[in-house]
């Protein structure tokens, strides 16, 4: 095993820590914070990895593998627990159907769960046609202005709800790439309408227990038109179907400069916010490392969730978190575990928001003030705040370093091969 708890606790015996950290205690608790709740609340947040982001992503203009990457369910399981162990922090794996059928459910379930691993939403795919399929996803899948197209695409879904139930899923996510390139191709109205009746169809079919995460997306495979662009189209749909259903936030699939932490304030208050996928983006759905190009944007979103979890009494088990990017250049499982990172430091630093003084600013109209307080805590160095979490809940203190140190990638070559090639993006 890489990263077993002996070489965790050598890694953490020889890595300096204790003093940054004291310092930074001593600093807020002058400020009135108190440190150690706020470390027990990073220890609690667990984020969750898409099985389709372990090995190399790619463009459609090519793909570089990085060697050693899981050729099946049981190894990407196997990567998701060496970025658990190392960082206590990705208790949740995310599945693709059909692109990780688990041939034994219950066996993969027992293997997640020897590695404290849950099984997180599962995704379905209508944005590809898969071998032996009968009908066509070339024009649409839900919203298909073909009778047998939409009820294929509703039984495939209905299938990856009973594999979710068999895995202890409680959620399914819907992105669809369905829409238009060219202006005429389609019906708006019709294609809504049909997209709706289609998800009731599924609806109808959710466990009691179970949540339908709608996402949106505003261009792309389709160029003119999707049926779902954005959050006002997601919000529809869901409130349509019933409370059961919210909208998923893609932080890359937003048009450019689009306020998404506005988004999420609004989605919150009316109860309609089912969970994220954590991206980057320079210009469109760029799939990069969390936090890599705007991380004051991630800063400012996650003060809007923090604000929203307090506000509406509830904690992060009351979301759905979860990694959805593409690795082209550097090893999947260091960028998962930069991102994973990220996503904390924003949790910490929104957490260190004085939501009293910030709200009294607002009250008297005092902009300078209320932008004082926001900065104030997006520009404290939290990350001792992080590698207490990471010490008291048995992770290494440093991750991305005991990884190298430890050689993890040549093992995984050793083990796999060079050429071992994942499912997925
Ligand atoms: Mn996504």
């Amino acid at each position: 095993m890489i990263a077993n708890k002996t070489q965790i606790a050598e890694h953490n015996s020889s890595t300096t820590h204790q003093e940054a950290f004291e310092q930074l205690s001593a600093r807020l608790a002058e400020q009135g914070i108190d440190t150690p709740e706020i470390v027990r609340q990073l220890s609690g947040l667990q984020i969750a990895i898409p099985s389709w982001a372990l090995g190399a992503g790619g463009t459609r203009f090519g793909r570089f593998s990085m060697g050693g990457e899981p050729g099946n369910l049981e190894q990407k399981i196997e990567d998701v627990a060496l970025i658990h162990r190392l960082t206590q922090s990705a208790g949740a794996i995310s599945l693709h159907i059909p692109w990780d059928i688990p041939d034994d459910p219950e066996t993969i379930r027992q293997l997640a769960a020897t590695h404290g691993i849950a099984f997180d939403a599962v995704n379905s795919n209508t944005f590809q046609d898969q071998p032996g399929q009968e009908h066509s996803y070339k024009f649409g899948s839900l919203c298909h202005a073909d009778t047998r197209v939409r009820e294929q695409a509703i039984r495939h879904n209905i299938e990856v709800i009973r594999y979710g139930e068999a895995l202890g899923s409680k959620a399914i996510t819907i992105w669809l790439a369905d829409g238009s390139s060219f202006p005429g191709q389609q019906n708006f109205r019709h294609a809504f309408q049909r997209t709706l009746d289609s998800l009731q169809a599924i609806y109808e079919e959710l466990p009691a227990d179970w949540q339908m995460f709608i996402e949106h997306k505003p261009f792309e495979p389709n160029f003119y038109a999707t049926v779902v662009p954005d959050w006002g189209t997601s919000y529809l749909l869901a409130e349509s179907l019933g409370p059961q259903a919210s909208c998923l936030v893609d932080l890359g699939h937003h048009l450019p400069n689009t306020n998404i932490e506005q988004i999420v304030a609004t989605l919150m208050l009316k109860g309609k916010l089912g969970g994220f996928h954590f991206n980057d983006s320079k210009y469109g759905d760029d799939d990069l490392t969390v936090g890599s190009i705007k991380p004051y944007q991630l800063f400012l979103i996650f003060h809007e969730l923090v604000y929203g979890m307090k506000w509406q009494n509830t904690g992060p088990g009351s979301l759905a978190w979860m990694i959805d990017a593409s690795h082209n250049l550097k090893d999947p499982l260091e960028d998962l575990m930069q991102s994973l990172e990220a996503i904390k430091i924003a949790y910490a630093q929104a957490l260190l928001v004085d939501q009293r003084a910030l709200e009294e600013a607002q009250q008297n109209y005092d902009v300078t003030l209320a932008q004082e307080i926001l900065q104030a805590a997006y520009r404290t160095d939290v990350r001792p705040l992080l590698r207490e979490a990471r010490l008291q809940s048995g992770a290494a203190i440093d991750p991305i370093a005991l990884y190298r140190s430890l050689q993890a990638r040549d093992q995984l070559i050793r083990q796999r091969g060079e050429k071992n090639i994942a499912t997925g993006l």
